[in-house]
């Protein structure tokens, strides 16, 4: 009979709709979560590939200079995870990047069998050109146009941002950089390359790209026609010493980690993107 009566509920029995959110929110991290992590870095040469490569990595791995001309792989667990990156030389901002580069380039894919999680594509901040999104679109389609479902776009330099968004940042910037953040599928990430080892923003970067392989259904895979034309460059241009000069380009004293000013960038910078030197002013 006392089954009958109707069980009188109490606030306990409703669960706070901020906690039960944020156990959602938990739950899903979990269960996106991936034992191993393979990553590429993509931009121009300049912005911050590599040292973004050092600071996801939490070691001095990848050199930075500016004549890098092989891609290089490194690997260290990141918050409990395998992460595999692969530094690319970068293509060349204001001219056509030569045909060993953008073989280079390509390359990094099958550096990181089966296929990279995520395209790292670093911008800094500052000015976005037409010519800097052409470059983008042009380098990208090396690897086919799935590569964009996979691409996360890090914005590097992000001291210049001061109080500033980045929302705003892309929005003030233009169509431009608005349609890489779109072709992106709005997937970008701001990293603050200052700080070195224990990296807070570290476990928030390797969530979001879980979750953008969640998203895609797994990790990125070349199509076989694309396969076939990378086979082909790499056999008609294959480079006995790149072997060799991965291994040399690997880890450096700390020395070479030092933040240019804004000043030597300058003198350095005659490919670089000349955007990020006016950008400053804003
Ligand atoms: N201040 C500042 N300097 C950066 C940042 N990212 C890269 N750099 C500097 O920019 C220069 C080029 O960086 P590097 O990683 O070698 O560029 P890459 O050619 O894209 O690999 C180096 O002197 C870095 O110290 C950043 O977020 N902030
Ligand atoms: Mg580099």
């Amino acid at each position: 009979m006392d089954s009958d009566k109707p069980t009188e509920l109490t606030g306990d029995d409703f669960p706070d709709p901020e906690e039960e959110e944020k156990r959602l929110a938990q739950a899903a991290r979990e269960a996106n979560r991936l034992p191993e992590l393979r990553l590429v870095m993509l931009g121009w040469r300049w912005p911050g590939k590599s040292l973004t490569g050092n600071t996801i990595l939490g070691r001095e791995e990848f050199r930075l200079e500016r004549a890098a001309e092989f891609s290089v792989k490194r690997e260290t667990v990141v918050d409990g995870r395998r992460v595999t990156v692969v530094d690319t030389p970068g293509w060349f901002s204001s001219q056509a990047t030569p045909a060993t580069y953008r073989q280079e380039i390509v390359r990094s894919v099958s550096m990181c069998s089966p296929g990279p999680h995520a395209f790292l594509l670093v911008v800094p901040v500052g000015m976005f050109t037409e010519t800097d999104r052409a470059r983008i679109e042009e380098n990208l389609a090396l690897f086919g146009e799935d590569v964009w479902k996979h691409t996360l776009l890090v914005f590097t330099w992000a001291e210049i941002l001061r109080e500033k968004t980045i929302e705003r940042h892309i929005h003030r910037e233009g169509r431009e950089l608005q349609w890489v953040v779109d072709k992106c599928k709005k997937r970008y990430f701001v990293i603050n390359n200052h700080v070195f080892g224990d990296h807070p923003q570290l476990p928030r970067l390797m969530e979001k790209i879980e979750k953008l392989v969640a998203e895609e259904g797994g990790p990125f895979k070349l199509r076989t026609e694309e396969n076939a034309a990378q086979n082909q460059t790499n056999n008609e241009n294959s480079n006995p010493n790149s072997v060799k000069e991965e291994r040399e380009l690997g880890a450096r004293p700390k020395h070479n980690c030092s933040f240019s000013s804004l000043s030597s960038l300058r003198s350095v910078n005659e490919d670089g993107p000349q955007s990020l030197i006016e950008g400053v002013s804003d």
